[in-house]
């Protein structure tokens, strides 16, 4: 890497989704107010009530066929195709918006709507259908499948990878989220611990706000375009 690219590490949270329509987990009416979370984002919870829990994603999966990515997606989509250096996409998000928006790579750190996982054969699958009804996992044929989602309590995916790149990265950037989760909310002391640039966009001052270098409040459909036409003008 010369010295003018920088590594890049960028972690989204429901924020930058929220403006093509899908409800982000803490505002009012947002998902968190519907159901509660040890309700239906625990194994417990899971354990409880399946039918409840298994309807709760299914309705969210079906939402998905009715909402596009918005700007912020496709500026970050745009920003990893030209940019010099390296990004490396963190979503906490289980929606394929940055997907559709065109990013190449995502890591999806707590799972993804359109998987399943086995709890038979612990095997994961590209899954877009219900999961009422108990549908036959595609390699094991047990009805067993949940989605493919991690819960609280529950390890998130590719843990090692991110904090790898957040010890090495020059800049990590928070989009969207109310750093009210862990790990994810201690990503930017992680970064900032090994001397990287930390900036946050938010729409408003997050739970983590403080921990950051900088911090701009506003849309994320605005905000992040307006940033990947900073980095791709340097
Ligand atoms: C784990 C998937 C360990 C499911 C989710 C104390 C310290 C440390 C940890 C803990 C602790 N107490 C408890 C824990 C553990 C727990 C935790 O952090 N609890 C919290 C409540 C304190 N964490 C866990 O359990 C994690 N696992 O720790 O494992 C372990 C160790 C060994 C062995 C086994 C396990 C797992 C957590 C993952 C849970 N799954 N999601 C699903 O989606 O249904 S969490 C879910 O909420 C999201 O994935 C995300 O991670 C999290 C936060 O949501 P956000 O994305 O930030 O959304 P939110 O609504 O909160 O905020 C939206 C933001 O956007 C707002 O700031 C808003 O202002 C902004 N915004 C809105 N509109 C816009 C906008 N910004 C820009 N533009 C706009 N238009």
């Amino acid at each position: 890497m010369t010295n003018d690219t920088r590594s890049i590490v960028i972690l989204t949270g429901a924020g930058i989704s929220a403006e093509s329509g899908i409800d982000t987990f803490r505002s009012a009416g947002g998902l968190w107010e519907q159901h509660k979370v040890e309700d239906v984002a625990t194994p417990e919870g899971f354990g409880r009530d399946p039918e409840l829990v298994l309807g709760f994603y299914d309705a969210r999966r079906a939402a998905l066929a009715s909402v596009e990515p918005n700007a912020a997606h496709r500026a970050l989509a745009r920003l990893a195709s030209q940019y010099s250096g390296d990004v490396l996409l963190v979503t906490q998000n289980v929606d394929d918006l940055h997907e559709r928006g065109g990013s190449k790579q995502v890591l999806h750190m707590h799972g993804e709507l359109k998987r399943a996982l086995c709890q038979s054969c612990e095997m994961r699958s590209a899954w877009d259908a219900p999961m009422l009804g108990r549908p036959k996992c595609p390699i094991c044929q047990s009805p067993s499948l949940r989605p493919d989602v991690v819960w609280f309590g529950e390890m998130p995916y590719q843990m090692e990878r991110i904090y790898a790149a957040l010890s090495t990265c020059d800049l990590f950037v928070s989009i969207g989220t109310s750093g009210a989760v862990y790990p994810a909310a201690g990503f930017v002391q992680e970064a900032r611990g090994a001397g990287a640039a930390t900036l946050e966009l938010n729409l408003e001052p997050s739970e983590g706000s403080h921990f950051f270098a900088e911090s701009r409040h506003g849309r994320a459909s605005e905000l992040v375009p307006a940033w990947v036409d900073e980095m791709l003008a340097n």
